[in-house]
Protein backbone atom coordinates (compact mmCIF):
# COMPACT_ATOMS: atom_id res chain seq x y z
CA UNK A 1 0.00 0.00 0.00
CA UNK A 2 0.94 3.30 -1.07
CA UNK A 3 1.79 5.57 2.69
CA UNK A 4 -0.26 8.41 4.27
CA UNK A 5 1.68 11.91 4.06
CA UNK A 6 0.88 14.63 5.97
CA UNK A 7 2.95 18.19 5.06
CA UNK A 8 3.74 20.33 7.98
CA UNK A 9 4.30 24.37 7.47
CA UNK A 10 2.32 23.45 3.97
CA UNK A 11 1.53 27.13 3.08
CA UNK A 12 5.44 28.10 3.65
CA UNK A 13 8.38 28.15 1.08
CA UNK A 14 9.54 24.83 1.22
CA UNK A 15 5.83 23.51 2.28
CA UNK A 16 4.85 24.54 -1.00
CA UNK A 17 7.93 22.82 -2.92
CA UNK A 18 7.68 19.65 -0.45
CA UNK A 19 4.35 19.75 -3.22
CA UNK A 20 6.05 20.30 -6.41
CA UNK A 21 8.65 17.74 -5.79
CA UNK A 22 6.37 15.12 -4.51
CA UNK A 23 4.31 15.91 -7.45
CA UNK A 24 7.59 16.20 -9.99
CA UNK A 25 8.67 12.60 -8.56
CA UNK A 26 5.23 10.70 -8.62
CA UNK A 27 5.60 10.28 -4.87
CA UNK A 28 3.27 7.35 -4.18
CA UNK A 29 0.41 8.05 -1.68
CA UNK A 30 -2.33 7.15 -1.02
CA UNK A 31 -3.57 10.31 0.99
CA UNK A 32 -2.04 13.68 1.88
CA UNK A 33 -2.77 16.05 4.65
CA UNK A 34 -1.85 19.65 4.67
CA UNK A 35 -1.11 20.97 7.93
CA UNK A 36 -0.05 24.43 9.33
CA UNK A 37 -0.69 27.20 12.34
CA UNK A 38 -3.80 28.04 12.82
CA UNK A 39 -3.53 31.39 10.89
CA UNK A 40 -3.39 29.77 7.61
CA UNK A 41 -5.64 26.80 8.36
CA UNK A 42 -9.15 26.85 5.79
CA UNK A 43 -7.15 28.00 3.01
CA UNK A 44 -7.24 25.79 0.22
CA UNK A 45 -4.82 24.09 -1.87
CA UNK A 46 -5.23 22.56 -5.30
CA UNK A 47 -2.38 19.57 -5.59
CA UNK A 48 -2.34 17.12 -8.13
CA UNK A 49 -5.65 18.02 -9.30
CA UNK A 50 -7.73 17.38 -6.43
CA UNK A 51 -8.33 20.48 -3.70
CA UNK A 52 -7.35 20.45 -0.10
CA UNK A 53 -8.35 22.01 3.11
CA UNK A 54 -5.74 23.32 5.42
CA UNK A 55 -5.88 21.87 8.48
CA UNK A 56 -5.01 23.70 11.62
CA UNK A 57 -1.73 21.65 13.19
CA UNK A 58 -2.90 19.51 16.36
CA UNK A 59 -1.74 16.76 18.60
CA UNK A 60 -4.20 14.64 16.69
CA UNK A 61 -2.96 15.10 13.17
CA UNK A 62 -0.86 12.25 12.99
CA UNK A 63 -3.07 9.33 13.45
CA UNK A 64 -2.91 7.29 10.44
CA UNK A 65 0.07 9.05 8.94
CA UNK A 66 2.94 7.38 7.99
CA UNK A 67 5.46 9.58 6.61
CA UNK A 68 5.48 13.36 7.70
CA UNK A 69 7.63 16.04 6.05
CA UNK A 70 8.19 18.84 8.35
CA UNK A 71 9.49 22.52 7.89
CA UNK A 72 7.54 24.94 9.86
CA UNK A 73 10.50 26.34 12.25
CA UNK A 74 11.89 24.86 14.93
CA UNK A 75 10.17 25.06 17.70
CA UNK A 76 6.85 23.42 16.02
CA UNK A 77 9.28 20.25 15.44
CA UNK A 78 10.64 20.31 18.87
CA UNK A 79 6.49 20.47 19.77
CA UNK A 80 4.98 17.98 17.47
CA UNK A 81 7.65 15.99 15.79
CA UNK A 82 7.67 13.56 19.04
CA UNK A 83 3.89 13.91 19.07
CA UNK A 84 3.95 12.22 15.01
CA UNK A 85 6.48 9.45 16.27
CA UNK A 86 4.74 8.62 19.11
CA UNK A 87 1.57 7.93 16.83
CA UNK A 88 3.46 5.54 14.40
CA UNK A 89 4.63 8.39 11.50
CA UNK A 90 8.17 8.76 10.56
CA UNK A 91 8.63 12.09 10.93
CA UNK A 92 11.64 13.86 8.18
CA UNK A 93 12.36 17.33 10.29
CA UNK A 94 13.79 20.13 7.89
CA UNK A 95 14.62 22.41 11.12
CA UNK A 96 17.51 22.35 13.20
CA UNK A 97 15.92 21.04 16.24
CA UNK A 98 17.06 17.52 16.18
CA UNK A 99 20.19 17.10 13.74
CA UNK A 100 22.35 16.68 16.30
CA UNK A 101 20.59 14.71 18.48
CA UNK A 102 22.65 11.06 18.35
CA UNK A 103 19.80 8.96 18.21
CA UNK A 104 18.53 10.86 15.07
CA UNK A 105 20.32 10.49 11.75
CA UNK A 106 21.30 13.45 9.78
CA UNK A 107 20.51 12.52 5.64
CA UNK A 108 21.70 13.46 2.68
CA UNK A 109 20.69 10.23 0.33
CA UNK A 110 23.42 10.41 -2.40
CA UNK A 111 25.92 11.16 0.62
CA UNK A 112 25.34 8.94 3.65
CA UNK A 113 21.93 6.99 3.02
CA UNK A 114 23.00 4.01 5.49
CA UNK A 115 22.69 6.30 8.69
CA UNK A 116 18.55 5.78 8.16
CA UNK A 117 19.08 2.11 6.87
CA UNK A 118 17.65 1.09 10.53
CA UNK A 119 13.91 3.00 10.03
CA UNK A 120 11.54 0.92 8.23
CA UNK A 121 8.13 2.29 6.95
CA UNK A 122 5.34 -0.14 8.08
CA UNK A 123 7.21 -1.35 11.39
CA UNK A 124 4.31 0.54 13.37
CA UNK A 125 7.41 2.21 14.56
CA UNK A 126 7.83 5.88 14.77
CA UNK A 127 10.95 7.93 13.90
CA UNK A 128 12.87 10.95 13.47
CA UNK A 129 14.91 11.53 10.47
CA UNK A 130 16.86 15.31 10.17
CA UNK A 131 17.31 16.77 6.78
CA UNK A 132 20.68 19.35 7.02
CA UNK A 133 20.96 22.13 6.88
CA UNK A 134 21.09 23.82 2.92
CA UNK A 135 24.64 24.71 3.34
CA UNK A 136 25.76 21.94 4.74
CA UNK A 137 23.64 19.69 1.91
CA UNK A 138 25.01 22.14 -1.03
CA UNK A 139 28.76 21.61 0.02
CA UNK A 140 28.45 18.41 1.01
CA UNK A 141 27.33 17.23 -2.84
CA UNK A 142 30.57 18.22 -4.23
CA UNK A 143 32.82 17.71 -1.07
CA UNK A 144 31.26 14.37 -0.37
CA UNK A 145 32.74 12.39 -3.55
CA UNK A 146 36.64 14.19 -3.33
CA UNK A 147 36.60 12.96 -0.03
CA UNK A 148 35.80 9.61 -0.41
CA UNK A 149 38.73 9.56 -2.72
CA UNK A 150 41.21 11.86 -1.07
CA UNK A 151 39.83 12.12 2.31
CA UNK A 152 39.39 15.88 3.86
CA UNK A 153 41.22 17.17 6.70
CA UNK A 154 39.98 20.42 6.60
CA UNK A 155 37.29 22.18 4.57
CA UNK A 156 36.64 26.30 4.51
CA UNK A 157 33.52 27.54 2.77
CA UNK A 158 32.45 31.09 2.73
CA UNK A 159 28.51 31.07 1.61
CA UNK A 160 26.64 33.76 -0.91
CA UNK A 161 22.99 32.80 0.62
CA UNK A 162 19.98 33.55 -0.87
CA UNK A 163 16.44 35.06 0.84
CA UNK A 164 14.86 32.01 0.47
CA UNK A 165 16.62 30.65 3.69
CA UNK A 166 14.87 32.92 5.79
CA UNK A 167 11.54 32.21 4.34
CA UNK A 168 8.91 33.42 2.00
CA UNK A 169 8.74 36.84 3.55
CA UNK A 170 12.52 37.60 3.04
CA UNK A 171 12.22 37.15 -0.57
CA UNK A 172 8.69 39.29 -0.69
CA UNK A 173 11.01 42.45 1.55
CA UNK A 174 14.20 41.54 -1.39
CA UNK A 175 11.53 42.23 -4.23
CA UNK A 176 10.07 45.04 -2.20
CA UNK A 177 13.71 46.88 -1.15
CA UNK A 178 14.55 46.32 -5.18
CA UNK A 179 11.79 48.28 -6.27
CA UNK A 180 11.57 50.92 -3.70
CA UNK A 181 15.27 51.74 -3.88
CA UNK A 182 14.85 51.89 -7.80
CA UNK A 183 11.94 54.33 -7.26
CA UNK A 184 14.43 56.61 -4.87
CA UNK A 185 12.25 55.27 -1.55
CA UNK A 186 13.41 54.26 1.99
CA UNK A 187 13.82 50.35 1.82
CA UNK A 188 11.17 48.35 4.07
CA UNK A 189 13.17 46.75 6.59
CA UNK A 190 10.95 44.18 8.15
CA UNK A 191 12.63 40.76 8.27
CA UNK A 192 16.63 41.84 8.44
CA UNK A 193 17.28 44.74 10.27
CA UNK A 194 19.64 46.32 7.29
CA UNK A 195 19.40 47.20 3.68
CA UNK A 196 19.20 44.05 1.43
CA UNK A 197 18.27 44.67 -1.76
CA UNK A 198 22.20 46.25 -3.51
CA UNK A 199 23.78 45.05 -0.33
CA UNK A 200 24.87 41.72 1.52
CA UNK A 201 25.52 41.25 5.13
CA UNK A 202 27.04 38.56 7.53
CA UNK A 203 24.20 35.79 8.45
CA UNK A 204 21.07 36.90 10.24
CA UNK A 205 21.34 34.04 12.25
CA UNK A 206 22.67 34.64 16.38
CA UNK A 207 26.08 35.12 16.99
CA UNK A 208 27.48 32.89 19.56
CA UNK A 209 30.30 33.61 22.40
CA UNK A 210 33.29 32.19 20.10
CA UNK A 211 32.20 34.83 17.00
CA UNK A 212 30.49 32.30 14.91
CA UNK A 213 26.88 32.82 13.51
CA UNK A 214 24.77 29.52 13.86
CA UNK A 215 25.09 29.03 10.48
CA UNK A 216 28.74 28.84 10.69
CA UNK A 217 28.64 26.41 13.40
CA UNK A 218 26.02 24.13 11.50
CA UNK A 219 28.71 23.38 8.61
CA UNK A 220 31.14 22.76 11.32
CA UNK A 221 29.14 20.25 13.37
CA UNK A 222 26.77 18.87 10.94
CA UNK A 223 29.48 17.62 8.51
CA UNK A 224 31.42 16.10 11.36
CA UNK A 225 28.20 14.20 11.67
CA UNK A 226 27.20 13.23 8.26
CA UNK A 227 30.57 12.25 7.24
CA UNK A 228 31.23 10.37 10.81
CA UNK A 229 34.47 12.24 11.33
CA UNK A 230 35.08 13.61 14.51
CA UNK A 231 38.42 15.17 13.26
CA UNK A 232 37.64 16.99 10.43
CA UNK A 233 37.98 20.43 10.53
CA UNK A 234 35.65 22.64 9.01
CA UNK A 235 35.37 26.35 9.81
CA UNK A 236 33.04 28.97 7.67
CA UNK A 237 31.80 32.73 6.93
CA UNK A 238 27.74 32.94 6.13
CA UNK A 239 26.74 35.64 4.00
CA UNK A 240 23.51 37.29 2.87
CA UNK A 241 23.75 38.24 -0.18
CA UNK A 242 20.38 39.65 -2.87
CA UNK A 243 19.89 36.40 -4.75
CA UNK A 244 16.22 35.12 -4.66
CA UNK A 245 16.63 31.40 -3.96
CA UNK A 246 19.88 29.33 -4.38
CA UNK A 247 23.04 29.34 -2.47
CA UNK A 248 26.85 29.77 -3.85
CA UNK A 249 29.78 28.45 -1.79
CA UNK A 250 32.92 29.11 -2.02
CA UNK A 251 34.78 25.33 -0.96
CA UNK A 252 38.47 25.48 -0.10
CA UNK A 253 39.77 21.87 0.61
CA UNK A 254 42.97 20.13 2.37
CA UNK A 255 43.28 16.62 1.84
CA UNK A 256 44.97 13.63 3.02
CA UNK A 257 45.95 12.13 0.47
CA UNK A 258 47.39 14.08 -3.12
CA UNK A 259 44.18 14.40 -5.79
CA UNK A 260 44.62 16.57 -8.79
CA UNK A 261 42.39 18.89 -11.05
CA UNK A 262 41.50 16.62 -13.30
CA UNK A 263 40.86 13.63 -11.30
CA UNK A 264 38.38 15.94 -9.04
CA UNK A 265 36.72 16.96 -12.27
CA UNK A 266 36.15 13.46 -13.41
CA UNK A 267 34.98 12.62 -9.90
CA UNK A 268 32.45 15.34 -9.84
CA UNK A 269 31.11 14.73 -13.33
CA UNK A 270 30.41 11.25 -12.22
CA UNK A 271 29.12 12.20 -9.29
CA UNK A 272 25.47 11.45 -8.58
CA UNK A 273 23.06 14.84 -8.01
CA UNK A 274 26.04 16.73 -9.29
CA UNK A 275 26.77 18.62 -12.35
CA UNK A 276 30.25 20.38 -13.17
CA UNK A 277 29.75 23.64 -15.34
CA UNK A 278 33.68 24.45 -15.78
CA UNK A 279 34.58 26.11 -18.77
CA UNK A 280 37.31 28.68 -18.18
CA UNK A 281 37.93 29.53 -22.31
CA UNK A 282 34.30 31.17 -21.32
CA UNK A 283 34.56 32.00 -18.06
CA UNK A 284 31.78 30.14 -17.13
CA UNK A 285 30.82 28.56 -14.17
CA UNK A 286 28.15 28.06 -12.06
CA UNK A 287 25.65 30.99 -10.70
CA UNK A 288 22.32 30.52 -8.60
CA UNK A 289 20.00 31.74 -11.57
CA UNK A 290 21.49 28.47 -13.56
CA UNK A 291 20.74 26.26 -10.87
CA UNK A 292 17.65 28.06 -9.68
CA UNK A 293 14.52 25.54 -9.27
CA UNK A 294 16.64 22.50 -10.43
CA UNK A 295 17.73 19.60 -8.36
CA UNK A 296 21.13 19.34 -8.98
CA UNK A 297 23.87 21.07 -7.42
CA UNK A 298 26.84 22.88 -10.01
CA UNK A 299 30.75 22.60 -9.35
CA UNK A 300 32.67 24.69 -11.35
CA UNK A 301 36.60 26.64 -10.62
CA UNK A 302 37.95 23.71 -10.02
CA UNK A 303 41.75 24.01 -9.56
CA UNK A 304 44.68 22.92 -7.38
CA UNK A 305 44.83 24.93 -4.71
CA UNK A 306 48.59 27.07 -5.30
CA UNK A 307 48.83 27.65 -1.57
CA UNK A 308 49.14 23.83 -0.92
CA UNK A 309 52.07 21.80 -2.62
CA UNK A 310 52.02 18.47 -4.18
CA UNK A 311 47.84 18.38 -5.37
CA UNK A 312 46.87 18.31 -1.86
CA UNK A 313 44.46 21.06 -1.57
CA UNK A 314 41.53 22.00 -4.11
CA UNK A 315 39.01 25.52 -4.63
CA UNK A 316 35.87 24.34 -5.86
CA UNK A 317 32.46 26.92 -6.79
CA UNK A 318 29.62 25.36 -5.44
CA UNK A 319 25.74 26.19 -6.38
CA UNK A 320 22.55 24.45 -5.29
CA UNK A 321 18.56 25.51 -5.20
CA UNK A 322 18.09 26.35 -1.78
CA UNK A 323 14.45 25.78 -1.93
CA UNK A 324 14.63 22.17 -3.40
CA UNK A 325 18.36 20.37 -2.66
CA UNK A 326 19.08 22.33 0.28
CA UNK A 327 15.75 21.12 1.43
CA UNK A 328 12.26 19.73 0.21
CA UNK A 329 14.21 17.76 -2.34
CA UNK A 330 16.59 16.30 0.06
CA UNK A 331 13.58 15.62 2.52
CA UNK A 332 11.62 13.64 -0.27
CA UNK A 333 14.48 11.77 -1.44
CA UNK A 334 15.00 10.58 2.11
CA UNK A 335 11.32 9.86 2.25
CA UNK A 336 11.74 7.74 -1.29
CA UNK A 337 14.24 5.81 0.58
CA UNK A 338 11.72 4.09 2.74
CA UNK A 339 9.63 3.07 -0.18
C1 LIG B 1 19.60 30.07 5.55
N1 LIG B 1 20.25 27.80 6.11
O1 LIG B 1 19.91 29.93 4.38
C2 LIG B 1 19.49 28.92 6.51
C3 LIG B 1 18.08 28.67 6.87
O2 LIG B 1 19.06 25.33 10.02
O3 LIG B 1 17.55 24.92 8.59
C4 LIG B 1 17.75 27.34 7.47
C5 LIG B 1 18.25 27.15 8.84
C6 LIG B 1 18.28 25.71 9.17
O4 LIG B 1 19.37 31.15 6.03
Amino acid sequence: DAPSLAVVGVTGAVGQEFLSVLSDRSFPYRSIKMLASKRSAGKRITFEGNEYVVEELMPESFNGVDIALFSAGGSISKQFGPIAVDSGSIVVDNSSAFRMDEKVPLVIPEVNPEAMAHIKLGSGKGALIANPNCSTIICLMAATPLHRRAKVLRMVVSTYQAASGAGAAAMEELEQQTREVLEGKQPTCNIFKQQYAFNLFSHNAPVLSNGYNEEEMKLVKETRKIWNDMNVKVTATCIRVPVMRAHAESVNLQFEMPIDEDTARDILKNAPGVVVIDDRAANHFPTPLEVSNKDDVAVGRIRSDVSQDGNYGLDIFVCGDQIRKGAALNAVQIAEMLL
